[in-house]
């Protein structure tokens, strides 16, 4: 059986994340190619994978032979480089998020993709592949709890990254809320509103954690979102829509309950790799059996460009604390 050869460019969390998934749960491919900055971090995620060649930067990667699909997990602003290096090639990437760090550099990935006339770029907002928001996403178009009024959104961390600024709060995390809103309700965002509660006693000093974020959408729906990366507990991703009809919720946690001691009590998943473990493996089996016929299966590069825009404007709202409009150009006929 042929398999697809995949160079994965970054050798971070999310990269050496992925290439082991590709090894182990993926049928259909192979990692090929691993580039880092950092060549000790790309050979030691190759060394796991038999027949994978480590380089230090992303252009040898996607020249090494039997290159045939792109898997970008480096950090986000260097992920315009690396698409272009991709698109010059006609390669198929999935590009972790954000696309870009700006809408700017989203828009030049979208004209690259007009000029070649067809869609490469699929965005690695993996809660679109997992199985409880597909079913709230099923539920939601069937007009199951009839037309969505509110979406409440939970998104709460264990503990953040010794990196992670106030404003990754909004860029790094609640554009995940942004791209599931954007697909579970069919409508644009809008405008954004941001406000800033007393920090945790837990966040790090100058961390504004939690904040709570709203979100106005083309449908005239609402969906608030409290981000809190310090709660200590867990890792936990709640959504709950309101609708004319009815409500519906997912992430409540299904995981065994343990009676003992006069307590019940469920374990937390502590991490997204773990909570979300399987719609990583779904997101990369669908992207592999797309790419292999040069498509995408999943949000594509007009999806990271809104996401990204609507991040914009998320951080212009917290800085100024005033309500900010969300601003989109006109959608190319490619991504309609
Ligand atoms: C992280 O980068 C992710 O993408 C996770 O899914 C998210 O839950 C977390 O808040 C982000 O920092």
């Amino acid at each position: 059986m042929s398999t697809l050869g995949i160079a994965v460019i970054g050798a971070g969390k999310m990269g050496a994340d992925h290439a082991r998934r590709i090894g182990r749960t993926v049928g259909g491919a192979r990692v090929v190619a691993v580039a880092d900055p950092d060549g000790d971090r790309a050979k030691e995620v190759a060394a796991g994978l038999e027949g994978a060649g480590a380089h230090t930067d992303a252009a040898a990667a996607l020249a090494a032979p039997g290159v045939e699909a792109v898997l970008i997990a480096s950090p986000g602003p260097a992920h315009e480089e690396a698409i272009g290096l991709a698109l010059a090639r006609g390669l198929p990437v999935l590009c972790e998020k954000p696309l870009t760090p700006d809408p700017a550099g989203a828009l030049r990935v979208l004209e690259a993709e007009q000029r070649l006339g067809r869609r490469l770029v699929q965005v690695g907002f993996m809660r679109r592949h997992d199985a409880e928001y597909e079913e709230l996403k099923g539920l939601l178009d069937a007009g199951g709890i009839g037309r969505p009024l509110f979406l409440h959104c939970r998104h709460r961390n264990a503990a953040s990254p010794s990196f992670f600024t106030s404003d990754m709060l909004i860029s790094d995390s609640v554009v995940h809320e942004v791209d599931a809103a954007r697909w579970l309700l069919g409508q644009e965002v809008t405008a954004v509103s941001v406000f800033s509660p007393a920090p945790s006693a837990a966040a790090p000093e100058g961390l504004r954690d939690p904040r709570f974020v709203l979100l106005e959408t083309s449908g005239g729906a609402l969906v608030d979102v409290e981000i809190f990366v310090n709660c200590g507990f867990g890792y936990e991703v709640r959504c709950e829509a309101v609708g004319e009809g009815g409500s519906a919720e997912i992430g409540g946690g299904t995981a065994m309950a343990v009676r003992s001691a006069g307590r019940r009590s469920e374990a937390i998943a502590q991490d997204f790799t773990v909570r979300f473990a399987d719609a990583y493996d779904r997101q990369l089996r669908r992207w592999v059996a797309a790419a292999a016929q040069g498509g995408v299966a999943g949000p594509d590069a007009w999806d990271g460009y809104a996401a990204a825009a609507v991040c914009e404007a998320g951080l212009k709202a917290a800085h100024t604390g005033v309500r900010t409009a969300v601003e989109l150009v006109e959608r190319p006929a490619l991504y309609r």
